[in-house]
């Protein structure tokens, strides 16, 4: 039976790809922070299947011990600060985290299981101000956040690593999966959210900031079937996994108050203060290398995925 240890594992993908885990029969190990409160929501219903450890990114010791004592066969770090607005307000925790903490996986990887493989969440954020479209493997980088700045140095360090010490790293550069999961702020879960409370009677408008952004958005159940397929690979290499389909802001409103024979436009109001100090304008990936080297291909389309997050956010607050 292989071993994976999975950071990250009380969000969104973390629940995902450990379900995803136990399916393909391994032992799955998650770390976690300590907290004073219970956070493993996405994982109650299946938690009885996993192992828990405690650990953080900020500290090496937490990481060494984590590696040591678990022996992971695969590694699958997705453990950061991953709210871009957050970032501009704790740019030195997201640099810490999101950034720093990645090397010290890497380290505790190389001192204590250097033949484990090891996967990296990057992001399509990475490309930010982009210099091609659509955006591949080889399109140079250009953050327009302290996150995406913190996610393109967590990618080169994984580059190094695997050069440096021939160790087996890979980075998925995901772009935008959403799900019934996904965590409040997103904006796809916000307005899932938000029409969900509007058809249960217990709001009235939607604040929101920029509709023009475009991002390419994918089903998270899909995206993390390719992390696993990378660490499955001959040899490590990195991949970008999307749909190569990109929508408005305003069309995922569209779609999402649609499911609910809503009209977004009667709800939306504008508030500048959601706007961010640098956007991402447009985002679309070409997932042509992975499709060709892993097969991988998305199943779930935008419309389906919004409908799917407002009916399960309608169940939630009870509307039938
Ligand atoms: P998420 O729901 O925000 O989950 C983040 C996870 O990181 C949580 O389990 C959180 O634990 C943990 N974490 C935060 N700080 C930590 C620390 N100091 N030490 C240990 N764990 C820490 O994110 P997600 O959407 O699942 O994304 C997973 C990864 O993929 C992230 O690295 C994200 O940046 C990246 N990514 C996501 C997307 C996307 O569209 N979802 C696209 C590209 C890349 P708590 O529960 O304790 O807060
Ligand atoms: O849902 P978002 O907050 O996601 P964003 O910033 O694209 O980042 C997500 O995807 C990245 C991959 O590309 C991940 F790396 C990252 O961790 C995260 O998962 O915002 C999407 C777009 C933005 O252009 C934002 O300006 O929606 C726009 N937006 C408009 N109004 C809003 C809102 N975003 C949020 N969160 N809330 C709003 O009211």
């Amino acid at each position: 039976m292989k071993t994976a240890l999975i950071t990250g594992i009380t969000g969104q993908d973390g629940s995902y790809l450990a379900e995803f885990m136990l399916s393909r029969g391994y032992r799955v190990v998650g770390m976690v922070r300590r907290s004073s409160v219970d956070r493993f929501e996405r994982l109650e219903h299946f938690q009885r299947q996993l192992e828990l450890i405690q650990g953080d990114l900020t500290d090496q010791t937490s990481l060494d011990i984590a590696v040591r004592d678990v022996r992971p066969d695969e590694i699958y770090n997705l453990a950061a600060q991953s709210f871009v607005p957050t970032s501009w307000n704790q740019p030195g925790l997201t640099g810490e985290v999101t950034g720093l903490g990645v090397t010290r996986v890497l380290e505790a990887m190389r001192k204590n299981r250097p033949e484990a493989r090891f996967y990296q969440a990057s992001s399509s954020e990475m490309f930010g101000k982009v210099l091609e479209t659509p955006q591949r493997e080889t399109t140079p980088f250009y953050p327009r956040s302290p996150y995406g700045a913190a996610k393109v140095y967590a990618h080169w360090i994984t580059v190094n690593y695997r050069e440096s010490y021939d160790l087996f790293c890979c980075s998925g550069i995901l772009f935008n999966h959403e799900s019934p999961r996904r965590g409040f702020e997103f904006v796809s879960r916000k307005v899932s959210d938000a029409v969900a409370r509007i058809k249960a009677g217990k709001l009235d408008r939607l604040t929101m900031g920029n509709l023009d952004a475009h991002r390419d958005w994918g089903f998270a159940g899909d995206y993390v079937k390719a992390m696993w397929m990378m660490l499955q690979q001959d040899s490590p290499q990195d991949y970008v996994v999307a749909t190569g389909v990109s929508h408005s802001v305003r069309d995922l409103l569209s779609a999402a108050f649609a499911a609910a024979d809503l009209s977004w436009d009667e709800y939306v109001v504008i508030d500048p203060a959601l706007i961010r100090p640098a956007e991402v304008d447009t985002l679309v990936g070409d997932p042509t290398r992975a499709q060709a080297e892993l097969g991988w291909q998305p199943r779930v389309s935008f419309d389906e995925l919004m409908e799917r997050m407002v009916r399960a956010d309608m169940a939630r607050h009870g509307v039938t």
